[in-house]
């Protein structure tokens, strides 16, 4: 596309750090088949975990999450969090309970994860109004494993912002009697829903996505980890369009790479 490719040329051209701190390997591919891996990680003492692989054709968006530790029988509502803009969310650690309640509550969760982007429903429609569609929720069958697998076509922001989001699950268990209940009160987003419903469950970030870095992408099939690229403040500058211009130019290096990653580490695990 023109407008991209300009954008590209521009960014490039106007900071060639991006380039420096990218390496040399360009990929030879296309923009096409990038795919990040995900570890979903527990929240509210879950015992949930998982993993997610977010793939990119073009404009669709493949999510595929195999988890486990889930509420046994139960749907999960699933979302990717998070923002295209740029804003560095992350999974919340305990601090998040600002209430004190022992429960990180979605509200308290989504001041470090970011609203929902995407609703990972069944079918039908997976905007953020659907984020709360039960009945098109996966559920987790009796052992408390969920698959899920879907393709979405997203936005030119989202393909952009891939390595920015996470992807959450929600619905806990604490009382431990594999339903959810009103013993941890009543859901602050609907007060018809008990609070173990919408409670996150399990949360994760693209690989090597941390704060003051971008994220990196690219699938990892062995023990190594991610490469970490972090952004140096001082090149960010005050201004946040600085920022934002070195954020988008590595983006772009970085997928890049990323594509050659996918490609060495065989498209077949996808
Ligand atoms: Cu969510």
């Amino acid at each position: 596309m023109t407008t991209q490719r300009t954008a590209r040329l521009t960014a490039l051209l106007a900071l060639p750090v991006a380039l420096a701190l990218s390496g040399a390997a360009a990929a030879p591919a296309t923009a096409e088949d990038k795919a990040y891996q995900i570890n979903l990680e527990q929240l509210n003492d879950s015992q949930g975990k998982g993993t997610a692989m977010l793939s990119l054709n073009g404009n669709q968006l493949t999510v595929k999450i195999e988890s486990e530790g889930l509420v046994p029988g139960q749907p999960h509502a699933q979302h990717i969090h998070g923002s295209t803009d740029g804003h560095d969310f992350q999974c919340p650690d305990a601090s998040a309970d600002t209430d004190g309640d022992g429960i990180i509550n979605n509200t308290e969760a989504t001041v470090h994860y970011g609203d929902i982007n995407i609703s990972l429903t069944t079918d039908g429609d997976t905007g953020p109004d659907s984020g709360l569609a039960v009945d098109r929720m996966p559920k987790a069958d009796a052992q408390g494993k969920l698959s899920y697998e879907r393709t979405i076509p997203v936005s030119q922001d989202v393909v952009d912002h891939i390595k920015d989001l996470h992807v959450v699950q929600h619905g806990i268990d604490p009382n431990g009697n594999n339903k959810y209940d009103f013993g941890a009160g009543k859901s602050e987003l609907d007060p018809k829903l008990p609070q173990e419903a919408t409670a996150p469950a399990v949360c994760g970030v693209v690989e090597g996505a941390a704060v003051g870095s971008i994220p990196v992408g690219g699938v990892e099939t062995g023990g190594a980890t991610a490469e970490s690229n972090e952004v140096p403040w001082a090149l960010a500058g005050a201004g946040g369009l600085a920022f934002a211009a070195i954020a988008g130019a590595l983006v772009l290096n970085r997928r890049r790479r990323a594509t050659a990653s996918v490609e060495r580490s065989g498209r077949s695990a996808a």
